[in-house]
């Protein structure tokens, strides 16, 4: 029998059969997948080189952030049935992952300094610290040691050149991470800015060394469950301020695995500002014009899952104003020499709770994610959409859906949640329709009010104005809120969440407000007002007393107004309020006014007390003793009033 006759849909003289050798690039034994490993800089080198060596992964890829690594990556995902491609809108999808991997875990979440006291403040004897959780170097590498080694085993190593701020900006930081994940490869893709530039931008500077892994060496030895490879049991994120490093191991959700954003742009980037004297904070950025057309910017820190995404995109119901979005979650703010503070996003892209989203809470998130996104931990319609709860005016009842969980029911038919409390979408923040034409500005944006606030059912005023810096910081230190779904935390208590910064703390928290205090000691210095707001007010009945969404331009516009200087507000024990009848009520049907603003004595009293156990238990001989005496002061003056 000839070739020919065995092989006739080709002829030979057609058969190509010469044999060409590439060189391929080995770190060791470990090839090269993609990417020239020599382009990278020293520094870098001598990092991936350690890194293939710790968890000898089978293979290096040096990641572009090009379309066509994404696509690649994706058609890989897909295949394997990690991502569901939501065929309704383009370059879209879904991933479900481990139910077991959905939220932060703060208890894992551990900052190594040699001195304890650089990341934790003294606490009282007896008591459980909040703010941050200490591990000493030493018996942190021995954590290391039982995960990190070999941990790549059989899986590709990437290698992600990122910068957090525009490439270049002299307020931007470089960071490099490597991952066995793709999903986070992808995620990291829309949340920073990846490209091979950030290696000429870097040079021989610092940046700041990530190193995650999901824990799964191959052969895997956990049952993998909806293609979504973790560790849940041996979870662990280390923080190494003074080496500017992250190790994180075992889960693949966001805030652990993402390293650009909490673990850096938070944590870490706190400790770099404390160095070079600026802010890290867990703010969004927005720009207002009122009708004057004078646009006036605002930062706003409320903790995680309390509508930041939906303050920084509001449509306003006033006529007349715009509101244009920055950042949804974290500011780097920085003076410059003209005494301007100027915040700059250091993130690409938008993170956000997907449950309670829609057109009528949050319209311009809607349209941010109508196409090149991923949704993960959302339930799936029939029609190859997202769906949670929160869509149920917008999604046919009826339809088809497959929960988060993969069981299948018909909308309207009872059932658990479809979507996880904490399912996200992932989102380029360019595709937002109200961005801020000046989002990327390396200058950053001018900052004049920065704003606090939580989740307060009762006793605290829709809004009020810190009396001055100093107060502020005081205000920000006492920040509380109704826990949420983003971290593993369950219920409904009241936490604190001090500067909305809890979970994100990367030194002692004592030394962190000294830093705030300190920003005035500069002379020159123009400092934002700064106010608290709480949405989430309820009456005797529960029902909230104010309406929220688009109408808190209401609030946004008394606020921009005393920045301005309007004689609007008038003092009280607790800062200075509106004075009645000067927040813009018109249109708005009835408002309880009165309760609204109500500063009920015995409740301030209890909760100013309340603060100050909450400071001298966990920040003890650390907090700034300016801080204790605006709360005495504080406790004074609600004595001094009468009983209401
Ligand atoms: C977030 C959070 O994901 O704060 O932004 O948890
Ligand atoms: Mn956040």
């Amino acid at each position: 029998m000839t070739t020919a006759n065995m092989y006739p849909d080709i002829k030979e003289e057609d058969l190509v059969t010469e044999v060409h050798e590439i060189v391929l690039q080995k770190v060791g034994h470990v090839p090269v997948a993609k990417g020239d490993f020599m382009k990278m800089p020293k520094s870098v080198r001598i990092f991936v080189s350690h890194c293939i060596q710790l968890m000898k992964p089978r293979g290096v890829y040096i990641c572009d952030g090009s379309e066509a690594e994404a696509q690649e990556i994706i058609h890989k995902l897909e295949e394997r049935g990690t991502l569901t491609r939501l065929t309704k809108y383009k370059n879209s999808y879904l991933c479900r992952t481990d139910p077991e991997d959905v939220a932060r875990v703060e208890s894992k979440t551990f900052i190594c300094t040699p001195d304890k006291y650089e990341t934790v403040p003294h606490v009282r004897e007896g008591v459980a610290g909040i703010l941050g959780h200490w591990m000493g170097p030493d018996q942190m590498q021995v954590e290391l040691n039982d995960r990190f080694p070999g941990c790549m085993a059989g899986r590709m190593m990437y290698v992600i050149p990122f910068s957090m701020g525009p490439i270049g900006s002299p307020l931007s930081k470089i960071g490099v991470q490597v991952t066995d994940s793709n999903y986070v490869l992808l995620c990291m893709r829309l949340m920073t800015r990846i490209s091979p530039k950030v290696w000429e931008v870097l040079g021989d500077k610092e940046f700041v060394k990530c190193i995650h892994s999901v824990g799964c060496p191959r052969p895997v030895q956990r049952v993998v469950k909806n293609h979504w490879p973790c560790n849940p049991e041996n979870v662990l994120i280390a923080h190494f301020p003074h080496e500017r490093k992250i190790k994180s191991y075992g889960s693949g959700y966001g805030g652990n695995s993402l390293l650009g954003k909490k673990c850096f742009a938070l944590r870490i980037a706190s400790v770099i500002a404390r160095d070079e004297g600026w802010m890290a904070e867990h703010m969004l950025i927005s720009g207002i014009t009122p009708p004057n057309g004078e646009e006036m910017f605002i930062t706003a820190a409320f903790p995680s899952a309390c509508g930041k995404t939906n303050l920084a995109m509001t449509t306003p119901t006033l006529p007349g104003y715009k509101v244009q979005v920055v950042g949804d979650d974290i500011a780097w703010m920085r003076f410059n020499k003209k005494g301007e503070l100027r915040a700059i996003n250091p993130e690409a892209g938008f993170f956000g709770v997907a449950p309670g989203t829609n057109m009528q809470t949050n319209p311009n998130a809607m349209m941010s994610f109508q196409e090149n996104s991923i949704f993960t931990n959302v339930a799936e319609t029939a029609d190859g959409g997202y769906y949670w709860e929160g869509l149920e005016d917008e999604v046919p009842k009826g339809m088809a859906i497959k929960t988060w969980l993969n069981e299948t029911r018909a909308l309207g038919q009872p059932g658990p949640p479809a979507s996880h409390p904490n399912a996200r979408f992932t989102c380029p923040a360019s595709q937002c329709p109200i961005i801020h034409p000046r989002w990327e500005d390396p200058e950053g944006v001018p900052v004049s009010a920065i704003i606090f606030g939580g989740r307060r059912p009762k006793g605290v005023p829709l809004v009020f104005e810190a009396k001055s810096w100093e107060h502020g910081v005081m205000i920000g230190a006492c920040v509380k809120s109704e826990a949420t779904a983003a971290a593993e935390f369950k219920g409904k208590k009241i936490m604190h969440d001090p500067m909305a910064m809890r979970p994100f703390m990367g030194y002692n928290f004592g030394h962190y407000l000294q830093h705030w205090l300190d920003m005035p000691k500069v002379p020159g210095r123009k400092l934002p007002k700064i106010f608290h707001v709480n949405w989430f007010r309820t009456d005797e009945s529960g029902k909230f007393l104010w309406p929220g969404f688009g109408e808190n331009i209401r609030v946004i516009d008394w606020i921009l107004r005393r920045c301005k200087g309007e004689d609007i507000a008038v003092e009280s024990p607790i800062g200075f309020i509106p004075k009645p009848g000067s927040i813009n009520m018109e249109g708005l049907g009835k408002i309880n006014e009165k309760e609204l603003f109500s500063m009920p004595k015995h409740y301030w009293l209890d909760d100013t007390r309340e603060s100050r156990r909450f400071l001298e238990d966990q920040v003890g001989v650390d907090t700034p003793p300016i801080i204790f005496k605006l709360l005495e002061d504080q406790e004074a003056a609600f004595v001094a009033m009468p009983d209401n």
